[in-house]
């Protein structure tokens, strides 16, 4: 990649290089009122003009270009504002600027070099690279792969024992395990389900790996909370491969930012210092293209300049807020209108907050960072039931949908749609109180989440009826799982008010997904009838649906 230094230079010399063609655009409009003041349209573009070099001068380390490109701005505004046509003293006046403003641009070539570069964007968020813990006794298998991920620019730690692997777990605990099953002082299972357990346990992606196929239990290895099991020889690139889609979604990709801005220069900066820290960035210089590029590039947040073509900023955010699927969409204003008014404004118009050009690097990465940070924990937060902090409906049926999706390309792989109702709620409730059951729905949530993959999908479904997607386990092994699931729920107790326990069952229906003859409904439907068949044949018990 290009360094700061190299990238900002260039758009310098661009922006000197195009300056000329724009500054006679400038004269262009003024040559157009003189003919005719009263041409609203030309003292638009004359104040677009103005406005472009108020914004970037002083990016491009040229403040003079700012401060004249600002006074033929607020000058525009005032005529327009005023709805008269401009007298023929102004018009002089802003020929006069628009001579200045020659003046004050250097050569493209020579001057241009020796500007001052802002000091490159400090805050960029620079990314840790993930640690992996490698279980396994084989001292060479250990430094292997070690060697193996380090490769792919990842940390790596390794343990002999599943002692010395709790006490680096206890350290600092690790964004991934690659265990070997067969260590001196336990089983591999046994590590990772203590893993699971811990707080933050959930996070780290595990790979089970094992010497001999039949010493490996696939519901075994789901059952302890491990996200993939190889047998060796292990295909490494495969483990490799699975084991950083898994980091990934452990550390999203910064984000995707949306720049209306229809000044080039502009633009051109706000792409360099975004990219320069990883963000995805489009620009979209044409208000009319603005719904069309929400929908295909799904933005994690909007920065609008004000003066656009034909509408201001502030008029497409107040659109967009009236859309319930942008409700958390952050927007910031960027701006070069006086300060107090764009407060007033940015408020107005639902947006968070406003960036007065020319803008800093290091606070444009500031701003957009925590901006995109807090909107998605606002999201994941609207995402989740307050009860369990499991998926809710809504977001447990966007990632069927997305599974099912992908498993209609890769028909290689399967995965299990498993349905599960508490049995005889309404007696618990009825009998204990409600704050009860709130109780017995969490230890529920809490089994499902330690008890399965971080690749498996939960959600709390309904009042007392939670949904959960397997992926890559056949039929018999997903209604095994599931019974052990259930073995072990019926086994815990729960507290009455009164001081006396109970225990609570719950009933489940298996669908496997078959992609030629099934959509999203259909396999949310075979669940259901599953489930139904097993409360009907008396509760407490897995029941799959019939193929
Ligand atoms: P079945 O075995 O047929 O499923 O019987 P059931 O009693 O579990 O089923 P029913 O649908 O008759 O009752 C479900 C009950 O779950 C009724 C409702 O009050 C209770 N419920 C739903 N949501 C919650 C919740 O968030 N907290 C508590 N405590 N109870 C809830
Ligand atoms: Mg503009
Ligand atoms: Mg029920
Ligand atoms: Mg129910």
């Amino acid at each position: 990649m290009q360094s700061w230094d190299e990238a900002f230079e260039e758009l310098r010399v661009q922006f000197i290089r195009e300056a000329g063609p724009r500054l006679d655009e400038i004269e262009r409009q003024l040559d157009l009122l003189a003919r005719d003041p009263a041409d609203s349209e030309a003292l638009r573009g004359l104040m677009r003009g103005f406005h472009g070099f108020a914004g970037s001068g002083n990016t491009y380390g040229l403040p003079q270009i700012t401060t004249l490109g600002l006074a033929g701005e607020l000058a525009c505004g005032k005529a327009l504002a005023q709805g008269a046509p401009p007298r023929g003293e102004a018009l002089s006046r802003w020929r006069a600027l628009l001579a200045s403003m020659r003046d004050a641009l250097p050569a493209a070539s020579g001057e241009a070099a020796s500007a001052p570069t802002p000091a490159s964007p400090a805050s960029a968020p620079a990314r840790r690279a993930a640690e992996i813990l490698i279980v396994d006794d084989d001292p060479a298998m250990r430094t292997f792969l070690v060697r193996r991920v380090e490769q792919e620019g990842l940390a790596a730690r390794g343990a002999g024992t599943r002692a010395e692997a709790m006490r680096a777990v206890e350290q600092h605990l690790p964004d991934g395990l690659i265990v070997d099953i067969g260590l001196p002082d336990g089983s591999g299972y046994d590590l990772v389900e203590a893993v699971r357990a811990r707080p933050g346990g959930d996070a780290p992606a595990v790979m089970i790996v094992s010497v001999l196929a039949e010493f490996l239990d696939k519901v075994e290895a789901v059952h302890c909370g491990a996200d993939g099991f190889f047998e060796k020889p292990v295909d490494w690139e495969v483990l490799m491969r699975r084991l950083l889609h898994l980091l990934d979604r452990n550390h999203p990709e910064a984000g995707r930012v949306l720049a209306v801005e229809d000044d080039p220069a502009q633009a051109a900066f706000l792409r360099t210092v975004l990219g320069s820290a990883g963000y995805e960035v489009r620009v979209c210089d044409d208000p009319r293209r603005f719904e069309a590029d929400l929908v295909s590039f799904r933005p994690d947040l909007v920065l609008m300049d004000i003066m656009l073509p034909r509408i201001r900023g502030y008029d497409l955010a107040r659109y967009l807020r009236q859309d319930e699927r942008y409700a958390t969409l952050p927007i910031l204003f960027l701006t070069t209108e006086g300060q107090l008014e764009a407060r007033i404004e940015t408020a107005r118009a639902g947006g968070d907050d406003h960036l007065m050009k020319p803008i800093d690097p290091s606070l444009l990465l500031a701003a957009v960072g925590t901006r995109i940070e807090r909107a998605r924990f606002l999201k994941s937060l609207l995402g989740r039931d307050g009860l369990t902090r499991l998926l809710n409906q809504g977001s447990f049926l966007e990632r069927a949908a997305a599974v099912l999706a992908r498993r209609r390309r890769d028909r290689d792989r399967t995965t299990a749609w498993v349905m599960i109702d508490l049995d005889h709620f309404k007696s618990i409730n009825d009998r204990y109180g409600h704050p009860t059951g709130d109780r017995v729905l969490c230890a529920l949530a809490t089994l499902l989440r330690r008890r399965l993959r971080q690749s498996d999908t939960v959600g709390r479904y309904g009042g007392e009826e939670f949904a959960v997607l397997l992926d890559d386990l056949q039929e018999a092994d997903a209604l095994r799982l599931v019974r052990r699931l259930l073995a072990e729920f019926q086994a815990q107790s729960h507290q009455g008010p009164d001081g006396s326990s109970f225990h609570a069952t719950f009933s489940a229906g298996i669908a496997m997904l078959d992609t030629s003859r099934m959509d999203l409904d259909a396999w949310r439907q075979a669940a259901d009838t599953a489930l139904y068949a097993a409360k009907a044949a008396g509760r407490n018990q897995v029941q799959a649906s019939p193929p």
